[in-house]
């Protein structure tokens, strides 16, 4: 396999943290050891982790107001490729990548999955994109996609979801993701259910294109475009409609896509039991869908949802497998180091779900002690597992300090150099 940054100068960057780590792994080791819990189970388990990151996180986002590119960004998706090949080869925890077209397409699809292979990186779900006009396109998306009042423009917006299952098809994708911004801003613009029912129809027939072992992920979205009504805006109405397609459709959770405090494990919890949990866009928000990096504002969210998912494992066994992504858009840091301690963030939180005492969580449930009950789930979330996390890249090939070691190898700075930037051209989309 070949590796973007030197194997070496990984190597060189992991002997000078070596010892400190194995002192830390061998004392966080004898404190789990008392607590009942093989410290080499939990490694074993995050070595194992994966979460795919978008292409589209790779350039700096943008914001309503202006977008602030960045050195090096990446042009076209070759390059983007490479940039994930990078967080991949520093984290060990990203092997998928998440395209988006048509910002991502290429002429050479066979290319494409050469390079991704030679990196060790899979394709993950395909995302389609009906949310914006793109040049030459004949029938705008103004007043909507799939649920447009005009049959031609549904039939295009029908169209390229084909296109993307097709393309994705020939990189080895196994999802399609469909998110539209379609819906209304003011009252009476659209008739509610007459939306939903032009979805469902357009839906049904993107569906029926769904190769036999492909997977389709409806994203909810609370707003914005539509500021007054967005027709798929919520878990329940995603949920109706995946129910409605068939058993290859399922939610798709971001969960920067809901009102502020929104229970969201228990949104999780709901999908897990009805067998339509379809998979993850991790970012994190305080206000809307900010699009912040996975645990920066609220880390503890992050474990209850994981808290969901560990549960969820344990009563469906290999049958539970959902996506997990990242959906973040960077503006004010390098989008390779947000993407990799986002990486390093869901890890964790995974990490932390696994050693929760679900056995003493039952009892105490039972007991109606709310209190203990509480307290088993903050001990796992209040240990530190930097130690395992590390371990775990360690012994994968990655690095102790992934964000470190990527700043000492200067990678960026040769991106600039390799990568002049293009009037016209930018890596990333709106997010
Ligand atoms: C938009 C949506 C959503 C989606 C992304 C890529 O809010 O998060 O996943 O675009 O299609 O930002
Ligand atoms: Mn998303
Ligand atoms: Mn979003």
């Amino acid at each position: 396999m070949s590796t973007i940054i030197s194997g070496e100068r990984v190597a060189e960057h992991n002997a000078q943290l070596r010892a400190g780590l194995d002192a830390d792994y061998e004392a966080l080791g004898g404190m789990l050891a008392r607590r009942g819990i093989d410290i080499e189970h939990l490694t074993a388990a995050a070595q194992d982790f994966a979460v795919a990151v978008p292409s589209w996180g790779v350039g700096t986002g943008g914001t309503r107001f202006a977008r602030f590119p960045g050195r090096g960004e990446p042009r076209n998706v070759f390059e983007k490729m490479d940039d994930c090949a990078v967080i991949h080869q520093l984290t060990q925890a990203t092997p998928g990548v998440s395209l988006h077209f048509p910002w991502d397409r290429t002429d050479d699809p066979k290319a494409l999955r050469q390079q991704a292979e030679s990196h060790g990186l899979y394709f993950d779900a395909v995302n389609s994109n009906t949310f914006q006009d793109q040049p030459g396109q004949q029938h705008s998306y103004k007043y909507g996609s799939l649920t447009a009042q005009n049959a031609a423009t549904r039939a295009q917006a029908i169209q390229h979801n084909i296109d993307c299952i097709e393309l994705g098809r020939t990189l080895g994708s196994k999802a399609l993701t469909v998110w539209i911004g379609d819906g209304a801003n003011f009252p009476g613009q659209h008739n509610l259910r007459g939306a939903l029912e032009r979805y469902l129809s357009s839906m049904r027939e993107i569906y029926a294109a769904l190769p036999a072992d492909w997977l389709m992920f409806i994203e909810h979205k609370l707003f914005e475009p539509a500021f007054y009504a967005t027709t798929i805006a919520d878990w329940g109405t995603s949920f109706a409609c995946a129910q409605t397609l068939g058993e290859k459709a399922r939610c798709l959770v971001d969960l920067g896509h809901h009102a502020p405090n929104t229970n969201i494990e228990m949104i999780v919890a709901r999908l897990a039991q009805f067998g339509k949990l379809g998979g993850f866009h991790f970012n994190d928000s305080k206000y809307g869908d900010d699009d912040l990096d996975s645990g920066s504002i609220n880390p503890f969210q992050l474990f209850l949802v994981f808290n969901e998912l560990a549960d969820a494992a344990q009563r469906d066994g290999a049958a539970f497998k959902p996506a997990y992504m990242l959906d973040q858009s960077h503006n004010v840091t390098d989008p390779i180091e947000s993407l990799m301690s986002s990486a390093v963030e869901v890890q964790r939180a995974f990490v932390q779900a696994q050693m929760v005492d679900r056995v003493a969580l039952r009892v105490h449930q039972e007991a109606n002690d709310a209190l203990q009950s509480a307290q088993t789930l903050k001990q796992a979330y209040r240990t530190d597992v930097s130690a395992i996390l590390a371990m775990a890249r360690v012994r994968s090939g990655g690095a102790i300090d992934p964000v470190g070691c990527y700043r000492a190898s200067g990678y960026r700075a040769q991106a600039a150099e390799a990568r002049p930037a293009k009037a016209g051209v930018s890596g990333s989309g709106i997010v």
